[in-house]
């Protein structure tokens, strides 16, 4: 479980990525500003269409909204405008990757997902409110990618979604996001191309935003920290797309090497008059394509940081002590988190202090949402923190399993009572 112990912890975090020199290389510059038709249209054709299905007897025309001219798709380095230069503001520097591993969320329960710096989920981003933020991220797998800062205040050229805001990060190619880290609060990071893909197959993390004026902290002086991923996993509908991607990819990117592709033929186009034109010409969109090709996720695995119970780690605390718990949902499930023996304070919503902290035992986190809670240490023992939805704590219809971990005592003193299933151990 990503944690660290409050304040005194530093400021790096978890590793997200060493300090990096400054890139002074060459630099391609792509258009980033698109029309909201050309967004609008695009968006909504590229997630579904562009890797699976390019039979069409439509052939467009010459140009393209998703490729520059001359752009060689391998290797380029996209500084997108609108932030400092290096040398203006004094930029923290990160490196991510987007890569494939082979990840295992319970005991032979192993599958291929994409992932950041090759960790699920991905590494946990820890700042000061207003640090000046350069993250260089390379694509190392076929398929294209994007980052979305979920909550933070953004440049617009930073904000990450295809096809509004900038092209997707192609395969070798490395793309530079420079933003400054405000508000403060408990936010995350996720890939923004064919998201209910993406974001499920790990392509999430955390990012937390410290900073010294911090009311929750002064309320509540907690001493640890701890950051749990709310998540869920259909493995076999992830497995098929996610091969279905990679196959029409490399057929893709070879066209395009070969300076051959025909972006309309993969549902790209220039406008909504051309998409139009397109469906006129005999071109079918896909969802238009009858149900046999309908396949909605239906999550069987669900994960705290990429682990299922009993591989799930457990949260510490002692008597006397504050913890606080961030927790984030970048799944498109809701969870229904409830603390056995403890009313706990919800003090944060979307990483926004709350005007007084609510007494709970029960907190729900929505699709998108982040909650922040405070527990004290006031009943010793070993208790359940799990999602209440009961359908969530099954791996594969086994109870139990899935989103459950245990809030367990380090000073217990005599115990009475040692559970029999041990988390982690
Ligand atoms: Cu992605």
């Amino acid at each position: 479980m990503a944690k660290d112990h409050g304040r005194d912890a530093p400021s790096t975090g978890d590793d997200a990525g060493l300090p990096t020199a400054s890139d002074g290389a060459d630099l391609t510059r792509r258009r980033l500003l698109r029309s909201a038709a050309v967004a609008t249209g695009g968006a909504l054709l590229g997630a579904a269409a562009a890797p699976t299905k390019a039979a069409s007897a439509y052939e467009p025309g010459t140009g393209s909204m998703m490729f520059m001219p001359g752009h060689s798709m391998i290797g380029a380095h996209t500084e997108p405008p609108g932030a400092p230069a290096d040398h203006e503001v004094p930029y923290r520097s990160y490196d991510l990757s987007f890569d494939i591993i082979e990840h295992e969320r319970l005991p032979r329960v192993r599958l291929p997902v994409f992932a950041f710096n090759k960790r699920v989920p991905g590494p946990v981003f820890r700042v000061q409110e207003n640090d000046w933020i350069k993250v260089n991220v390379t694509n190392n797998t076929e398929e294209m990618h994007t980052i979305h800062w979920h909550g933070l205040d953004v440049i617009y050229t930073m904000d990450g979604v295809p096809m509004v805001t900038q092209d997707p990060i192609h395969a070798g190619e490395t793309f530079v996001y420079r933003f400054q880290a405000r508000p403060a609060g408990t936010r995350f990071y996720h890939c923004h191309w064919s998201t209910p893909l993406h974001m499920m197959s790990a392509l999430h993390g955390a990012f937390i935003i410290d900073s010294p004026n911090d009311p929750i902290r002064e309320r509540f002086p907690y001493t640890r920290d701890y950051v749990l991923m709310l998540e869920a996993f259909d493995v076999n509908w992830s497995r098929k797309h996610i091969n279905e991607v990679l196959g029409g990819m490399k057929r893709v990117n070879k066209l395009m090497a070969l300076g051959k592709l025909k972006p309309a033929t993969h549902g790209f186009f220039k406008t909504y008059a051309e998409f139009e034109q397109a469906i006129d010409d005999g071109w079918s969109p896909p969802y238009a394509r009858g149900s046999a090709e309908r396949s909605l996720p239906e999550p069987e695995f669900f994960a705290i940081n990429g682990k299922c119970y009993p591989a799930t780690e457990k949260i510490l605390i002692r008597q006397g002590e504050f913890i606080r718990i961030r927790l984030i949902n970048g799944g498109f499930l809701s969870h229904h988190m409830h603390l056995h023996g403890h009313n706990f304070w919800q003090v944060a919503e979307d990483g926004n202090p709350l005007p007084a902290p609510l007494r709970l035992n029960t907190v729900s986190v929505f699709p998108g949402k982040t909650v922040d809670i405070m527990v004290y240490g006031d009943n010793p023992g070993f208790w359940t923190f799990h999602d209440h939805d009961v359908r969530r704590v099954m791996n594969n219809g086994i109870y139990p399993g899935g989103m459950l971990t245990v809030l367990e005592y380090e000073d217990m003193g005599a115990v009475p009572y040692v559970p029999s299933i041990a988390i982690n151990e």
